[in-house]
């Protein structure tokens, strides 16, 4: 299938790029033709190569025309995703998920605040989160277009968004651990969504000194288990494993010969916690001294029939296989990898895992089947400070391929090539994963981090394109002040050689990890079925209002404002209160037209909703402040807009 299609787009990027050409040559042989003269002058007047009118023709989507995929962004520090057309590299949509967000009205209603407070913990309000790797539903490996996972980084956050509606539907978190990176990451039917800690603290939270990091810091491996049918997380059904207090960093789930293994790498086996003012090294050298670092091998299928016979202890409520359980039942392994090691990426036939180091110029290439091997016949270099076993080295890997200065993250294509990011270099590698060789290097510009490939890391990747996220924007855009934009750059994998065709600013960041999904995979729905739904438990609200049963009632728990909104006018359009009235408002959206969508907004109350056509929302709030206050639609929805307007009257 994939080929049909690469076969039918092909030629016509390839037929354009000729057209383009033989313009040029026309033109230049003195040709006046019309169109070619046109673009001819076109080309000098914006000083444009004919490099530059290729990748404008791959990337030129006419008005109207829609994109052959979409990436899913972390929104970085914004708490949000960013979904972004390819090869238009078109923003299309903010999706709100830890944070409030005024246009989709998240964080206003009764719903979305709720959502959005069950994500609070110590009792704080957590209005941000630091949003790393989106992580898309998969079956079979694949991509399946129905889920979308995001982590919080800062507070070890794990957000479920239905790709039905493109809304959040669940917020997790557990007490185990403070702070995560290494998620969120599926299993390849997404029985697991993966969450691997970052910076060990005592699990379950508590104080313990720090000089006791050693003896009571710990790291952990949260395997959140997903009902998709309920399309939720289910928290009871979820495990842990608690890992040695290195700092855990980015981890991939094994897929195909792989599949029910999850490895995660690590950095600082040093166990250095920082204190450089109180005689310590700073933490950044005293994480830098080894020479090796610590690949975990974690085999989760495993682990899951341990939680199923009770070998588990139950902290901060959430199930946790404890270290020392881990390492008598042979489920946890470790493996050294070179320098500050970053990137763990498990190849599309799951038979290999690449692994880049920040401080090294390599990637290296494990054998999942000389792993395991090791592993049956118990073969060790010997253990670490815990007990834990350690592979020999040299005898898991098949080989390492010199990548350049920083390499971090590599992708997938489907005709056996690897793509690496490298980050001190500002670049793209791509390699042959056949004979371990470099191929061609692409300069980014600038300090690449993550990179994502078409469907770049299911069991079928499409190649194609390819996107540097860039961390330094420097000269490329019209200068904004000191803090810049991020960069993502797509670049065009089907030719000859690798083509960067665009760039695409990026106003929030920072942006971590992206994936790229073919676009006829996602399919979400024009408006909410039946009239009266609520998004946030994808039911019919037990308050929804149709047509003709309008009004408001006065009840022991308050004033229950009964609402509909269609084009151009909400029914009763004047709320009469009393000072100190608790008030409920029941709206609902009853169009079912496309893109009717509706707004409501009250002054001084901090009342936004965003009503799309089918949905219900409440909102309930104390009418504290006698006054007058105007309600109205803030969405341009008709030509009476304006006049889809009303009162809220808080009588003294
Ligand atoms: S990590 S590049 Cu979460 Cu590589 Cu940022
Ligand atoms: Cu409804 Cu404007």
């Amino acid at each position: 299938m994939r080929r049909t299609r690469l076969s039918v787009i092909i030629p016509t990027v390839a037929l354009a790029a000729i057209f383009v050409a033989a313009l040029a040559c026309r033109a230049g042989g003195g040709a006046s033709a019309g169109a070619s003269a046109g673009i001819q002058q076109l080309m000098q007047a914006r000083n444009l190569s004919e490099e530059n009118v290729t990748a404008a023709l791959k990337t030129y989507t006419p008005t109207g025309v829609k994109d052959e995929y979409y990436i899913f962004a972390s929104g970085g520090h914004s708490g949000q995703v960013l979904v972004i057309g390819v090869p238009s590299m078109r923003i299309l949509k903010v999706i709100a998920v830890f944070t409030p967000e005024p246009w989709q009205g998240y964080g206003y209603g009764d719903q979305t605040t709720e959502l959005l407070r069950s994500g609070d913990r110590d009792g704080m309000q957590l209005n941000w989160a630091d949003t790393h790797h989106p992580a898309l539903s998969e079956t079979g490996g694949d991509y399946d277009g129905q889920y979308l996972f995001i982590n919080d980084k800062a507070n070890a956050r794990v957000a479920v968004i239905s790709l039905h509606d493109f809304t959040t539907k669940q917020i997790v978190y557990s007490d185990l651990i403070r702070n995560d990176h290494g998620g969120t990451f599926v299993t390849p039917n997404t029985e697991y969504v993966i969450e691997g800690g970052q910076y060990p603290a005592p699990l379950g939270g508590g104080y313990e000194p720090i000089e006791s990091y050693q003896e009571k810091y710990r790291g952990a491996v949260i395997f959140w288990k997903f009902d998709r049918e309920k399309g939720r997380i289910v928290p009871e059904q979820s495990f842990a494993m608690e890992l040695p207090p290195y700092m855990q960093d980015l981890s991939d789930a094994g897929k195909l010969a792989s599949d029910g293994w999850a490895f995660i790498n690590s950095f600082n086996t040093e166990m250095s916690y920082g204190g450089n003012a109180e005689g310590n090294p700073p933490l950044e050298s005293g994480a830098s001294q080894n020479d090796m670092d610590y690949l975990h091998i974690i085999n989760w299928r495993k682990a899951e029939e341990l939680v199923a016979a009770g070998k588990f202890e139950t902290i901060a409520g959430t199930r946790v296989i404890r270290l020392q359980t881990a390492i008598d039942e042979g489920i946890l392994h470790l493996v050294g990898e070179p320098k500050s090691p970053h990137g763990v990426d498990v190849t599309p036939d799951g038979t290999e895992m690449v692994v880049s180091g920040k401080l090294d110029t390599h990637a290296t290439v494990y054998s999942f089947e000389k792993i395991k091997a090791l592993i049956e016949q118990k073969k060790y270099a010997g253990m670490d400070g815990f007990g834990v076993p350690i592979l020999p080295f040299e005898e898991t890997i098949r080989g390492q391929v010199e990548i350049g200065l920083g390499p971090l993250h590599t992708q997938f294509d489907g005709d056996g090539n690897a793509y690496t990011s490298v980050f001190i270099e500002s670049a793209a590698a791509k390699w042959s994963l056949k004979d371990l060789q470099l191929i061609e290097k692409i300069p980014v510009h600038y300090n690449i981090g993550h990179i994502l490939a078409a469907e770049g890391d299911t069991v079928n990747p499409d190649g194609r394109y390819l996107v540097a996220m860039n961390k330094w924007a420097l000269d490329r855009f019209a200068d904004v002040g000191p803090l810049l934009p991020q960069n993502f750059q797509l670049i065009d994998l089907t030719g000859e050689k690798m083509q960067l065709l665009a760039d695409l600013p990026i106003p929030i960041g920072e942006p971590h990890y992206a994936q790229m999904i073919k676009a006829d995979k996602i399919k979400p729905i024009t408006a909410y079925t039946p009239v009266g739904i609520n998004p946030n438990t994808d039911q019919e609200d037990p308050f929804k209002v149709v047509g003709g049963e309008e009004g408001i009632e006065r009840k022991a728990d308050g004033v229950h404002v009964k609402m509909t909104a269609v084009r151009s006018h909400f029914t009763p359009d004047t709320i009469r209160v009393k000072k100190g009235d608790t008030v409920h408002l029941h709206i609902t959206n009853v169009e079912q037209a496309h893109d009717a969508t509706h707004g409501f907004a009250i002054a001084s109350y901090n009342i936004n909703l965003s009503l799309e056509p089918g949905e219900h929302a409440n909102v309930t709030f104390k009418a504290d402040k006698a006054g007058v206050f105007p309600l109205y639609c803030t969405e341009f929805c008709s030509a009476l807009h304006l006049e889809m307007a009303g009162y809220l009257l808080v009588e003294p």
